[in-house]
């Protein structure tokens, strides 16, 4: 049994997780509309996972006899300044949501909810592979800034990424 502050914590994170499945859906579009197929495809893999990540919560709450609510979602940006504004955000926004795990599991362990505890280590666990693969390809743009084709040569790399996940 939840209680009601842990109900309405897991339910904002429910939100956050729909609301990363939309900014990378947009930051999808944005890149298949700019020509870079490779960062579009992977991008919108990653807006699957966040839904993935989305129906965990729903169905923990669920489970435990709790409601699920779906709220109002920001809408996310539209635009970007270039594929590297597009990637510095996405690792940005990971490291945003670790911080909310990880204030989550805190949160469950000072009240003793140890079941909500365990339920967020899968959670813990993702968003350190989260945090890596996004600030690899931070990483793999800083090393192509200066070359003339660096964007072009980053949409390559991230459609071979995406083939192997
Ligand atoms: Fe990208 O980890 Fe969920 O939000």
């Amino acid at each position: 049994m939840l209680t009601t502050d842990m109900i309405s914590r897991l339910n904002d994170q429910l939100n956050l997780e729909f609301y990363s499945a939309n900014l990378y859906l947009q930051m999808s579009a944005w890149c298949a509309d700019k020509g870079f197929e490779g960062a579009a495809s992977f991008l919108k893999k990653h807006s699957r996972e966040e839904m993935e990540h989305m129906q965990r919560l729903f169905d923990y709450l669920s489970d435990t006899g709790a409601l699920p609510v779906l709220g109002s979602i920001d809408a996310p940006p539209v635009t970007f300044k270039s594929l590297s504004d597009v990637f510095a955000q996405t690792y940005e926004h990971e490291q945003l949501i670790t911080g909310k795990i990880n204030e989550l599991a805190h949160a469950a362990m000072t009240t003793h909810d140890y079941s909500t505890f365990n339920f967020l280590q899968w959670y813990v666990a993702e968003q350190h592979e989260e945090e890596k693969i996004f600030k690899t390809v931070l990483d793999k743009l800083g090393m192509l800034e200066n070359s003339s084709n660096g964007a072009f040569l980053l949409d390559k790399d991230l459609a071979r990424m995406d083939s192997e996940v």
